[in-house]
């Protein structure tokens, strides 16, 4: 099922609609903001020239610096009497960037939202297991709103105390799984505890996971734990939250909201625009939003995005899981490699679990990598010749698919720290 007939748009309508609305949201900043009439000032722009989608190239980028430098409402274009929600990135790194909702922007929000559910199968139906963190990050509150603007029944479990969330799954009937994928795994794992029977006490059927960089492999893993459909979804606080895209049954190709969200895809280090198919980091620009609109914001993350049709019979933009992000990229000793690339090839090797942590430190002058995976059960109890093959196999798939040098230590299964969120993959101890 479709929510809205808009998905499944001919491209000429999505353009129009996209181009009316990227003319309101550049008047609106023009006008509003005195930070973007500067920007617009300085390089000689009007609102009066974007004529087009491809002005677009016209307009500034927007970084989280911006937002940073605006700390906490200065890009906000409405009076606070009308902002009727704020939530902020963790700021683990400085000043958190806070973002801000009129009731119309909250109104988009739920309409992204029950697309996404609709997508993933769900209906008043079913039952929403919500995992995702509540408080001011997006995520529990985001999918909260969507599974009530479909009239599913949600349960607002939040992030945490594992065995008392599989207990409600479990009590509760929950059909619909939302969670990060890494916190959705080490619930499985907690849940397969039980026995190998364990999949007999839930009524999982679909799953919808984001929020962290995701290998094809942890997603089939989490799938298979699970026994359910993994739909994947994309956001970001900054455009909106959880809701910018989607994967349907089809693909794991996520479907954006286009008439919501302008997507370029461009070369992070020239600023152009790369063609369809490319990668390179996505640069969006919300087209309806209200309290926060912004241009072309740098999103950091790596993807692509294609035109093609897909058989579900929506005709928006598709953009691909995101590789990572672009401040994720660790550079070993010249050799650009994203934590996701390492974990596809510990995705195919066998006798290990997708638990690993990667740690890059200085020795020296030189660039030395740590990769710690943790073993499966089956593994453990076998030989220790076993495990040295298995160590072997992973450091020359890395060295021959990936060109990196690394130390892979195999550890004991369950001893890496688990999320109940977003996972920490990096410790990168250069940065020190
Ligand atoms: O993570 C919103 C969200 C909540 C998305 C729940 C999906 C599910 P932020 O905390 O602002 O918002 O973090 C945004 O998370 O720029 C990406 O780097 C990463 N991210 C989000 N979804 C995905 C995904 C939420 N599907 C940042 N794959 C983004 C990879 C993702 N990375």
């Amino acid at each position: 099922m479709i929510w809205n007939e808009i998905e499944s748009a001919r491209r000429e309508d999505i353009e129009a609609t996209q181009l009316s609305r990227l003319k309101d949201t550049v008047e609106r900043v023009y006008s509003l903001t005195p930070f973007y009439k500067e920007k617009f000032n300085e390089i000689g722009l009007k609102p009066e020239d974007i004529t087009s989608l491809t002005d677009i190239s016209k307009l500034p980028f927007t970084t989280k610096k911006d937002l940073r430098a605006h700390y906490p409402f200065g890009l906000f274009t409405v009076p606070m009497s009308e902002v009727v929600r704020v939530h902020s990135s963790s700021g683990t790194t400085g000043k958190p960037t806070v973002v801000g909702y009129t009731k119309a922007d909250m109104d988009v929000w739920d309409e992204v939202m029950a697309r996404v559910f609709t997508m993933a199968g769900a209906t008043s139906e079913d039952i929403v297991h919500n995992g995702y963190g509540y408080g001011l990050f997006t995520g529990g509150l985001g999918f909260h709103n969507g599974a009530e603007k479909i009239g599913a029944t949600i349960i607002p479990a939040s992030g945490g105390m594992t065995d008392r969330q599989l207990m409600l799954m479990r009590d509760f009937g929950a059909t619909i799984l939302a969670a990060t994928p890494t916190f959705s795994l080490h619930m499985a794992e907690v849940a397969k505890k039980t026995g190998s029977n364990y999949l007999k006490d839930y009524k999982l059927k679909a799953g919808i996971f984001g929020a962290e960089p995701t290998s094809s492999g942890l997603k089939k893993e989490v799938a298979e734990a699970w026994g359910i459909d993994y739909h994947e979804v994309y956001g970001l606080s900054e455009i909106i939250g959880p809701g910018v895209a989607c994967s349907c049954k089809e693909s794991e190709l996520l479907h954006v909201f286009e008439d919501h969200f302008y997507f370029e895809i461009i070369d992070s280090e020239t600023g152009e625009i790369k063609p369809e198919g490319e990668r390179g980091e996505l640069v969006i620009t919300p087209l309806t939003k209200q309290a926060l609109p912004l241009l072309r914001y740098r999103t950091g993350d790596i993807t692509s995005i294609t035109k093609e049709p897909c058989k579900c019979g929506r005709t928006m933009l598709r953009m691909e899981s995101i590789v990572g992000r672009a401040d994720d990229m660790l550079i070993i000793s010249g050799v650009n490699v994203y934590p996701s690339q390492i974990e596809h090839v510990i995705a195919n090797t066998e006798g290990v679990t997708l638990n690993y942590q990667i740690i890059a430190e200085k020795k020296g002058h030189l660039d030395k990598l740590e990769i710690h995976v943790e073993v499966s059960d089956e593994i453990m109890s076998d030989s220790l010749g076993e495990m040295a093959i298995i160590k072997k196999k992973i450091q020359s798939a890395l060295l021959n698919n990936l060109y990196i040098n690394a130390n892979v230590i195999l550890v004991q299964p369950r001893s890496l720290a688990r999320s109940e969120g977003k996972a920490v993959r990096i410790i990168d101890k250069r940065k020190d």
